[in-house]
């Protein structure tokens, strides 16, 4: 969730309209992240200074704020080398407001100033120190603690390092965070650290980078525990400072890895943010501690633990600016349904081969034999991605004859889950950051449960977790809102069923049809996006309504939901799934020529349930609005109104019916004048519990 971007620029001239361009830019690429308020920092016109810049809103609204002060700012005045930070906010302590805005500092002077993501779960007791020892808080968020934490520990040790300084704050930090820091004691310096939030340094370099990797420095060997620092805690009885001496980097030489003549760095939350100025970038694990100096990067961790690499890749992304631009599209969520008939095929490409019908996840493939003799598969995630699960459920039962448990990640943690060292555990998720989803995987990996996971997102913390897994290859998704990510986690865990049922003689004609809808599968998505239109017509009927109801069992539940979903985030308008099933035991109360109805109606092995439940539901006078198959008269005539999809594979139908519910959630959205990439409340990437 929200954002953070800076920037820094070493012997490479910009004037200062231009870092805040830069600044600017990478916050509207992050935007769809959190959005209730932003801000920058850069060094003032005269130099002495840092300016800080926030408000409350819009990344745009700061856009404006900035162009009025133009002058202020001196912005055509040439910097040679200079860091600027900027954030967008997504609040999580303290109302939306400009002093709430990120950057946050430590004191009127800017001594430092820092963004944030995430939450410090210990900040009153730092903040109950810091009182202590005389400062005053402007503002009502966590984020501020830090940025007095390391102006105290800057005015008790002066001679430390601006990167040891950090370092010392971030070890008597509890909870998740990326930050990144300026300073007015350092100029040209910047100092960004993780943990449990997402960060990355994009590089740019003149001369092409002489190293893929960076060596990591430690201040303190594994096994040298006893030199462990002090918390918080041990030291405020006494009245000292929560600051260990014995920590200071032991290493003397710094690697230089980067040329120290012209480089820019970008520090980001996501990759998105640097795409367009460098596709090398290094993702931070946590407790990592980057910090650039004079222009060289280097890579700190305070210890030294025995299963850690001694480098950090230098990673060349696969992302091309146009996946995330809009278009054409009015949204970054209409690109994104309207891609899946790429989407899809981008998912399966590579892995499943028509011609000979066969699937390989090269990701999972060494740990196929022990998924097979596991006890249980358990599928875990939140929102869009656990009806993904409850999408596959069904198939992964057939084909894998083993149980398979379906969780939503808050509700597994909350009720402490037995979990067993032959579970295999699958955590799916989007982002591959999401912190319910993130801890259930820490969980049941403590537990020895193998690990695999399903995400979108490269060199996520997901992603770097599992012990296996698989990428769905959508593309960035960048609306708040998940479509096509929702279509190719679907179609992942269709082909992990297929693989763990190669084998079986008595399923091969069964794994032969759903390879075959699967290949299907593009032009279909195709067919559907036609409905696009009718769907337009059925949304400016509905818009008006307070409430919509959608019904359906089997394999199509989990589209009621996720249907469900995408109405409830996108237009504020309540909106149910409801398994079919279920009706005679209360919800049928509801209906009545009034309330709006969907019903999705497929010829799969529950369709005479389904036609019971419809034609209960006109036996009340409900005027149903049917999803069905293309062709299927009988069906129509329960119906209003009808949406008609193609057919496929019973256990792949959801893929089809699930986008007409998606155009229709973003057209009441539309008509609603709700903000379809970026609905109220929400945020992309949800990094905090
Ligand atoms: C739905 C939302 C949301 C999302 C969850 C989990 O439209 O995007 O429900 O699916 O917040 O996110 P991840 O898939 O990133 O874990
Ligand atoms: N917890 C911080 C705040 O509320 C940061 C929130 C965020 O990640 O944007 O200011």
């Amino acid at each position: 969730m929200c954002g953070i971007f800076a920037y820094l620029n070493y012997l490479t001239p910009k004037t200062r309209r231009e870092v805040l361009e830069l600044l600017i830019n990478g916050l509207k690429r992050l935007e769809y992240r959190g959005y209730d308020s932003a801000g920058v920092a850069l060094d003032s016109a005269d130099g002495k200074d840092i300016a800080v810049v926030k408000k409350s809103g819009k990344v745009q609204a700061l856009q404006d704020e900035i162009n009025s002060l133009e002058k202020v700012l001196d912005v055509d005045q040439e910097v040679l080398c200079h860091v600027g930070i900027s954030h967008t906010r997504w609040a999580t302590h303290g109302v939306p407001s400009a002093v709430n805005a990120h950057p946050q500092r430590s004191d009127a002077k800017h001594g430092f100033v820092v963004v944030h993501n995430g939450i410090i779960t210990n900040y009153k007791d730092i903040k109950v120190f810091l009182q202590g020892k005389g400062y005053c808080f402007e503002s009502e968020t966590d984020t501020e603690v830090i940025a007095k934490f390391v102006d105290h520990l800057h005015n008790q040790h002066p001679t430390y390092s601006f990167r040891e300084l950090v370092e010392q704050v971030i070890e008597q930090l509890e909870g998740a965070f990326a930050l990144c820091f300026k300073s007015k004691y350092f100029p040209g310096q910047c100092v960004a650290a993780r943990r449990g939030s997402p960060l990355l340094v994009g590089i740019k370099a003149k001369t092409k980078l002489a190293t893929d990797h960076i060596p990591i420095l430690y201040s303190k060997e594994a096994g040298n525990e006893d030199a462990e620092a002090s918390t918080l805690q041990d030291h405020r009885p006494q009245g000292r400072d929560p600051l260990p001496t014995m920590h200071r980097s032991a290493s003397t030489a710094e690697f230089q890895p980067i040329e120290d003549k012209e480089v820019e760095y970008f520090f980001a939350s996501d990759a998105s943010a640097v795409i367009e100025h460098t596709n090398r970038v290094i993702f931070l694990e946590d407790d990592d501690v980057a910090a650039v100096k004079e222009g060289t990067l280097s890579i700190h961790r305070l210890k030294r633990s025995l299963d850690d690499p001694h480098l950090r890749e230098i990673t060349t992304l696969k992302m091309e600016i146009q996946q995330i631009m809009k278009g054409n599209f009015s949204s970054f969520m209409q690109k994104e349904i309207f891609e899946q008939p790429e989407s899809v095929v981008n998912t399966m490409r590579g892995r499943l081969n028509f011609q000979s019908k066969t699937v390989t996840l090269g990701g999972i493939k060494d740990y196929i034999p022990e998924i097979k003799r596991c006890r249980r598969l358990m599928l875990i995630g939140c929102g869009t991605s656990y009806h993904s699960a409850v999408a596959t459920r069904q198939l992964l039962e057939e084909l894998t004859e083993l149980p398979v448990m379906v969780e939503l990640a808050s509700d597994f943690l909350d009720r402490n889950t037995p979990i067993f060292r032959d579970d295999v555990c699958f955590f799916i998720s989007q982002s591959g950051e999401t912190a319910d989803t993130l801890m259930a995987l820490r969980y049941c990996k403590q537990r020895g449960a193998l690990i695999v996971g399903i995400t979108n997102t490269v060199g996520s913390s997901i992603c770097r977790e599992s012990h296996c897994g698989v990428h769905i290859n959508a593309g960035p998704e960048i609306g708040v809102a998940s479509t096509k990510a929702y279509t190719s986690q679907f179609i992942s865990m269709v082909m992990f069923a297929l693989v763990m049922s190669e084998d079986r003689i008595s399923l091969k004609s069964r794994r032969h049809e759903i390879i075959e809808g699967l290949c299907q599968l593009g032009d279909q998505i195709k067919e559907v996006l036609k409905l696009d239109e009718a769907v337009k017509e059925l949304a400016e009927d509905l818009f008006q309504n307070k409430s919509l109801l959608i019904m359906g069992r089997g394999y199509n539940f989990a589209t009621c939901m996720e249907g469900a979903l995408k109405v409830k985030e996108l237009t504020y308008m309540h909106s149910e799934g409801i398994m079919a099933g279920e009706l005679k035991h209360g919800p049928l109360a509801l209906v009545d020529k009034a309330m709006p109805i969907i019903m999705i109606v497929t010829r799969d092995p529950v369709y005479v349930k389904c036609m019971n439940a419809l034609q209960q539901v006109t036996a009340r006078e409900g005027r149903p609005i049917v999803i069905c198959e293309k062709g299927d008269e009988e069906t129509k005539q329960f119906a209003s109104r009808v949406l008609e999809v193609p057919h496929t594979v019973d256990c792949l139908q959801g893929i089809l019916t699930v986008i007409p519910m998606q155009l229709l959630s973003y057209h009441i959205a539309v008509l609603r004048g709700c903000n379809v990439d970026c609905p109220r409340n929400l945020a992309k990437s949800v990094t905090v519990e």
